[in-house]
């Protein structure tokens, strides 16, 4: 670059050139990394979905109308540690160790930020981290503890945890733009990692958003009342939002008119955290609602009718925070000129039901919780308003962002794909990967999801479900894109469920699968925790 090629020919050993010098470093792109927790696509506008179009996300969407929305993104393993761990090696679970929630990360070993590092990045995550252990190849980390609360969350700070006061979703934007505004080295491009803890569960809303879809009906999915027929495996779980929400922790709902008391509500700090002022203001937004419940008096399919409702207004409502911290980050980088220089992207750390077949929580290898939502802005290199169709997944992020940062040398190890061509349309999106491989292992465990592996084409899905199961699926996505059919006993599909059986065996060739990853749980160990949570 031209800085470069002036600080050469004067080539002068003063604090001017170390300026220029870092200056022209700082050419390669900035990343910003902004990851919800458990938000499905279809609770962003610019997927099109029913449900987000009657609770539209209008920053998020600038991500997609600034550059690309990737309509088929997928996580390898559909649960929170386990993503992020994949996120920050570019390595599948059973590579880099960390295959269910509840393991330890090995920290020791080489991850995207140290390699970003090496190649002269600063880097930040602010926000949830949920793999225990602190984290390594941060310049500046601020992690919430644990699962986190949505109010007056603990934050860990250089081994230190503190309780601040205020809401989750607005705390990790702040310190998001703090670190970009004041605390990071400005000598360097950065790498900025923002985890919001929103949306998961238990869906607890800014008081500012308390009330704001209590006017709206969302449309509960056709398969809201399904019986599984033809899975097992799905007929199995835990997670059936009328049978398996608890009244008053997920559902806020009260015991009784004219009272602001929670029904069961097991784990009482998400509530007991709240100042007096906060709850105040809480029992405000929903005792008249929750009033109106009481004196309706609904019983069966109107009850489950209206917890469907009840959990996805408050569902969308813990977004609109999330949305308008994702505008503050978009605004602060265009007020800063630092835009046109930055890769922001925008996914979450697997997908979500929103009362499909019932559900809620992730965990299955089915479209509503492999599928994540992915949309990237770069704009030097991405086209605004494009798409793609192209089968990517969480494992590429690493490669991706090394390959910007001219790093795709440290990547040899990985075992994703630099999403680069298909971002900068230098590939058809048929012509970038022909199958996924998934592996669930979370089992016995909450919500009680069979382990499972599988392979999925862009067409075709092919699931495995072990443990105390032993049970094959199969699905043709074209036919069949609720995944309600289970053919793999059908003779019209035996010749494409004999390929996918090859697929399968060749990834887990490639992927290095061994015996160990078939393991089942003990069976006393299943049986006590099916009892648990009975
Ligand atoms: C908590 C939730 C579960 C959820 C897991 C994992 N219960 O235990 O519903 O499946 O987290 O979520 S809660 O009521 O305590 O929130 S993950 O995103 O961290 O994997
Ligand atoms: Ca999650």
């Amino acid at each position: 670059s031209l800085l470069l090629i002036i600080s050469a020919l004067y080539s002068c050993k003063t604090e001017t050139k170390k300026t220029e010098v870092a200056e022209a470093k700082s050419e390669k792109p900035n990343i910003i990394f902004i990851m919800s927790d458990d938000h499905a696509f279809q609770a962003i506008s610019a997927y099109g979905h029913p449900v987000s179009q009657l609770a539209p996300t209008p920053n998020i969407d600038r991500i997609a109308q600034n550059g690309m929305r990737m309509n088929r993104a997928y996580v390898t393993n559909s649960i929170c540690g386990p993503s992020r761990a994949v996120i920050l090696t570019g390595k599948h679970s059973h590579i880099n160790g960390f295959r269910q929630n509840g393991d330890r990360f090995d920290g020791d070993q080489p991850t995207l930020p140290k390699k970003l590092q090496e190649l002269g990045y600063t880097t930040a995550i602010l926000g949830k981290w949920h793999l225990h252990g602190y984290p390594q190849g941060f310049d500046h980390w601020k992690i919430i503890q644990d699962q986190g609360n949505y109010y007056n969350p603990n934050f860990i700070e250089a081994g230190d945890t503190t309780q601040i006061e205020g809401y989750a979703t607005d705390i990790i934007t702040e310190d998001a733009i703090t670190w970009l505004d004041q605390q990071r080295d400005t000598t360097k491009p950065f790498f900025m990692m923002v985890h919001h803890k929103a949306p998961h569960r238990n869906w607890m809303p800014a008081l500012r958003y308390a009330n704001k879809y209590d006017s709206i009906n969302f449309p509960l999915p056709e398969t809201y009342f399904t019986d599984h027929e033809g899975s097992k495996a799905s007929k199995e779980q835990l997670q059936t939002i009328y049978k398996d929400m608890y009244e008053g922790h997920d559902l806020k709902m009260t015991k009784k008119l004219g009272s602001p008391e929670l029904a069961h509500n097991p784990w009482t700090t998400d509530f007991e955290r709240m100042t007096p002022e906060q709850r105040a203001a809480w029992d405000k937004a929903y005792q008249p609602k929750n009033d109106a419940f009481h004196k309706a008096d609904l019983h069966s399919k109107a009850l489950a009718e209206w917890k469907g409702q009840r959990y996805l207004r408050d569902y969308m409502a813990t977004i609109a925070a999330v949305d308008e911290g994702v505008g503050n980050i978009l605004d602060y980088l265009e007020a800063n000129n630092l835009d046109e220089n930055t890769i922001v992207v925008y996914t979450s750390d697997q997908g979500f039901y929103l009362g499909e077949k019932g559900f809620f929580d992730k965990r299955y290898m089915y479209e509503e919780s492999y599928r994540t939502p992915l949309l990237i802005q770069y704009p030097k290199a991405i086209k605004a308003g494009s798409h793609s169709e192209a089968l990517v997944q969480n494992l590429d992020f690493a490669q991706t962002f090394l390959d910007y940062a001219e790093g795709n040398n440290l990547a040899t190890d990985m075992q994703g794909q630099s999403l680069r061509p298909v971002l900068e349309q230098h590939v058809e999106a048929d012509d970038f990967r022909e199958v996924l491989y998934y592996h669930y292992y979370d089992f016995p465990a909450f919500h009680m999801v069979k382990k499972h592996y599988g392979v999925s084409t862009k067409r075709y899905k092919l699931m495995h479900f072990y443990d105390d199961i032993d049970t094959w699926e199969f699905y043709d996505l074209e036919s069949d894109p609720q995944e309600v059919q289970n053919k793999i006993d059908d003779p019209a599909y035996a010749n494409v469920i004999k390929s996918l059986h090859k697929k399968l065996d060749s990834v887990q060739e490639v992927y290095g699968l061994t015996e160990k990853e078939f393991e089942r749980a003990p069976a006393e160990r299943v049986a006590r925790e099916y009892k648990n949570f009975e």
